[in-house]
């Protein structure tokens, strides 16, 4: 596909400018975009970065809504990134199938959403992944044992990617709560009337801290679909994960290598553990923070 290389820079200084690209990688984003405004602002990132775009997914409730919101920030954007496919429902599964023989191991997945998708791809061809780098997610806790967002939303969706995928790197919600921006950023950010995709991400973000006002603004998805090129701003390991769908424990995913083998045996009883996930464990937040907020400056 011609369209998914962007190599155009911004002629004028009042345009954004590319900040870094990301060499031979492609990136697909599934996004439950539309309600926290970090997937707009991951969205508007990887294409200020110049991230290689191409596919997006939506998932979650009305996922037509959101992808109608994908295709408006891409267009905003432009400079090829109005070309990327976009597909929701139905066919989310099938375009990243599509995308996974594509592009094979130039191909990162990156799922910044509930994983209902993920596992629809699993169901329809357990293959398809593997063929891709990696699966990167935002998602679960590893180091603090709680409930997660995207993984509680579809726990059992969750579940299967977990005990499938070989290739799978998570960016856990433990590990982007250290990329609270606080008020003074996100000041910076909600202030922000750039290029036209910018200041819609901006006048977003106004909206959500003006109804969430006691929310921290937190750096969720961007850190996943920055991670997905540059791995290096986080540290990580590879751990066994047990997805927790039942009980008062149900939406956790379980770092089992924290426990000893004779618990893990009670405890993961039947479970297939021979598949290790690579969690990261730390963040170089100022380093990521400062790169971020260059975009808005
Ligand atoms: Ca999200």
């Amino acid at each position: 596909m011609e369209n998914t290389e962007f190599t155009t820079r911004p002629s004028s200084s009042s345009e954004a400018k590319d900040l870094r690209g990301c060499g031979t990688k492609k990136l697909f984003i599934d996004t439950d975009i539309g309600d926290a405004p970090d997937d707009s602002l991951s969205l508007y990132m990887a294409m200020r970065m110049g991230f290689s775009l191409v596919g997006v997914t939506t998932v979650f409730g009305d996922t037509k809504k959101r992808a109608e919101k994908v295709k408006k920030l891409l267009s905003a954007y432009g400079r090829g990134y109005e070309s990327v496919p976009v597909a929701d429902g139905d066919g989310a599964a099938d375009l990243i199938i599509e995308s996974c023989k594509k592009y094979g191991k130039d191909l990162t997945v990156v799922a910044i959403g509930p994983f209902t998708n993920i596992a629809k791809v699993i169901e329809k061809d357990p293959n398809a992944l593997a063929l891709a780098a990696e699966v990167v997610i935002m998602g679960g806790a590893y180091y603090r044992q709680y409930a997660d967002w995207n993984v509680t939303c579809d726990p059992e969706s969750a579940a299967i990617m977990f005990d499938s995928l070989t290739n799978l790197n998570c960016i856990g919600a433990d590990v982007t709560h250290r990329l609270d921006i606080g008020k003074e950023n996100a000041d910076i950010i909600t202030g922000y009337r750039g290029d036209a995709c910018g200041t819609l991400v901006a006048k977003e973000l106004d909206a959500w801290v003006k109804a969430n006002p006691d929310d921290l603004r937190v750096l969720h998805d961007p850190l996943a679909v920055y991670c997905a090129v540059h791995p290096e701003i986080c540290t990580a390991e590879r751990v066994h994960v047990a997805v927790i769908t039942e009980g008062f424990g149900r939406g956790m995913t379980l770092n089992a290598d924290a426990y000893s083998k004779a618990y893990m045996n009670l405890a993961f009883n039947g479970r297939d553990l021979s598949r290790k996930a690579k969690v990261a464990k730390a963040v170089n937040a100022r380093g990521f923070m400062d790169l971020f907020m260059e975009l808005f400056r």
